[in-house]
C-alpha cells in the first residue's frame, strides 16, 4: 500500500496494562467519574452476554455484540447532552443505554418488535433508530445538523459507524456536506479492524480513516478506542467545538471486535485465534480496572457487588421483555409509508389472510 503520511494526532493515556503513558487530563482527577465510566462498561458487557444468550435460546432474532468496544459507546453516551441527537448504527448498545433507552426496548428491537425503537426516555426521544444499511445514517445526521444550524440551536448530531462504512459513498458524501456547510456534526468511526470478514488492511488504501475528513475540509484524529480516558477527552473537545458552531469533526477510535460480527456470524472462519488472543490483551475494561485498583478506587468486593446489581437489572429487563405481548402482524408494515402504495395492496391482503388462517389454527 503506498504510504502517504498525513500527520494526525493519536491520543492514548492508559496503555493496555492500565499504566499512565502521558499526563492525564485535568478532568481525570475525578475518580468518581472514572468509576461511573467503568461501571457502565461492565453493565454494557453483561448486557451483551445476556443478549447473545437470548439469541442462542431463540428468544431474539439477532444481535450485534459490543464486546471489546465498550469504551467508545460509554464515552459518547456519557458526554452527549440530552438535547443532542444520536444517529447510531447497529453496534451502539452502550450509547443507547446512556441515552436512557431501556434494556427492555433494546431487547424488543432485536426481537423484531417496532416498539423497541419508540424510546420512552426524553433524552432519546429525538434519537434515530439503529441504522442497519451501512453508512446511510451519516447523511441523516447531516440533515439533523443542518436543521440545528438553520434554527440557530446549539445542539450536536452525533453519528457512529464502522471502519467498513467509511468506504461507502454515503459516508464520503456526508463528510463533504458537513465540511461545505460547517455543520454541527460529529462522526465517530468505530475502527474495530473488521467489516464482517474484510480486514481493515484491505478496506482502504488510506493510512488512517481519520484523514478522510481532511479532504472534506475539517479535522480528523485518532484515539486508542480501548482507552476510555482518551476517547472521552477528545470527544469532549470535539463536541464542545461543534456546539459553539466551530464545525464538524471526525474521531477514529481504534479498537477491536472481540466477538463475532453478529450472532449470525462465525468469525473463526476468517481470523486466527492468535489474533483474537492478542486483541484481548488490549481490551478496555481490564485496563481501566487496573488503573482504578492502583488508585485505590476499585476492589474485588466492589466488582462482585456491581456484577450482582447488573444481573438483577438485566433479569428484570428480560422478564419485562418476555412478558410483553407480541405485536400484531401488521406492525411490520407500519411506519414505512405515509400512504400505503396501491402496488403493494395485494401483498398486504395476502399477509392479512395468512395471519387470519394462522390465528384460526390452520397451518400451511
Ligand atoms: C448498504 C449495505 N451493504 C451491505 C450490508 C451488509 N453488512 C452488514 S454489516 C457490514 C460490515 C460493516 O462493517 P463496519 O462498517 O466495519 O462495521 P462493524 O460491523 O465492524 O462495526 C456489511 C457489509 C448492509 N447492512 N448494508
Ligand atoms: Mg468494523
Amino acid at each position: 500500500m503506498p504510504h502517504l503520511p498525513i500527520d494526525l494526532p493519536f491520543t492514548r493515556y492508559l496503555d493496555a496494562a492500565g499504566q499512565v503513558v502521558r499526563e492525564l487530563p485535568a478532568w481525570a482527577a475525578d475518580g468518581q467519574l472514572l468509576v461511573r465510566l467503568y461501571r457502565q462498561m461492565v453493565l454494557t458487557r453483561l448486557f451483551d452476554q445476556k443478549a447473545v444468550a437470548l439469541q442462542r435460546t431463540g428468544r431474539i432474532g439477532t444481535y450485534a455484540p459490543t464486546l471489546g468496544q465498550e469504551a467508545i459507546g460509554v464515552a459518547i453516551g456519557s458526554l452527549m447532552q440530552p438535547r443532542d441527537v444520536l444517529v447510531p448504527y447497529y453496534r451502539d448498545t452502550a450509547v443507547q443505554l446512556l441515552r436512557g433507552v431501556s434494556m427492555r426496548e433494546i431487547f424488543l428491537y432485536w426481537g423484531g418488535d417496532e416498539r423497541g425503537s419508540a424510546y420512552a426516555s426524553p433524552a432519546a426521544a429525538e434519537d434515530f433508530p439503529l441504522c442497519v444499511p451501512i453508512a446511510t445514517q451519516a447523511l441523516h445526521a447531516c440533515g439533523v445538523a443542518t436543521a440545528f444550524k438553520v434554527r440557530g440551536e446549539h445542539r450536536v448530531a452525533v453519528t457512529t459507524c464502522g471502519d467498513g462504512a467509511t468506504s461507502k459513498g454515503d459516508f464520503l458524501e456526508a463528510l463533504n456536506v458537513a465540511g461545505a456547510w460547517q455543520l454541527p456534526v460529529l462522526f465517530v468511526v468505530n475502527n474495530n479492524q473488521w467489516a464482517i470478514s474484510t480486514p481493515r488492511r484491505i478496506q482502504s488504501g488510506a493510512p488512517s480513516l481519520a484523514q478522510k475528513a481532511i479532504g472534506a475540509g475539517f479535522a480528523g484524529e485518532q484515539v486508542d478506542g480501548n482507552d476510555i480516558i482518551a476517547v472521552y477527552d477528545r470527544l469532549q473537545v470535539a463536541l464542545e467545538r461543534a456546539r459553539q458552531g466551530k464545525g464538524p469533526h471526525l474521531l477514529e477510535c481504534i479498537s477491536y471486535r472481540l466477538g463475532d460480527h453478529t450472532t449470525a456470524d462465525d468469525a473463526t472462519r476468517y481470523r486466527s485465534a492468535e489474533e483474537v488472543k492478542q486483541a484481548w490483551l488490549a481490551e478496555p475494561i481490564r485496563r481501566l480496572q487496573r488503573y482504578l485498583a492502583d488508585q485505590g478506587l476499585w476492589d474485588e468486593q466492589q466488582e462482585q457487588a456491581l456484577i450482582t446489581e447488573c444481573q438483577a437489572q438485566l433479569q428484570e429487563a428480560v422478564d419485562g421483555f418476555e412478558q410483553t405481548p407480541a405485536q400484531d402482524w401488521s406492525s411490520v408494515l407500519e411506519h414505512v409509508y405515509a400512504q400505503w402504495p396501491a402496488a403493494l395492496a395485494e401483498q398486504r391482503e395476502w399477509l392479512a389472510e395468512r395471519a387470519a388462517r394462522a390465528a384460526g389454527g390452520e397451518h400451511e
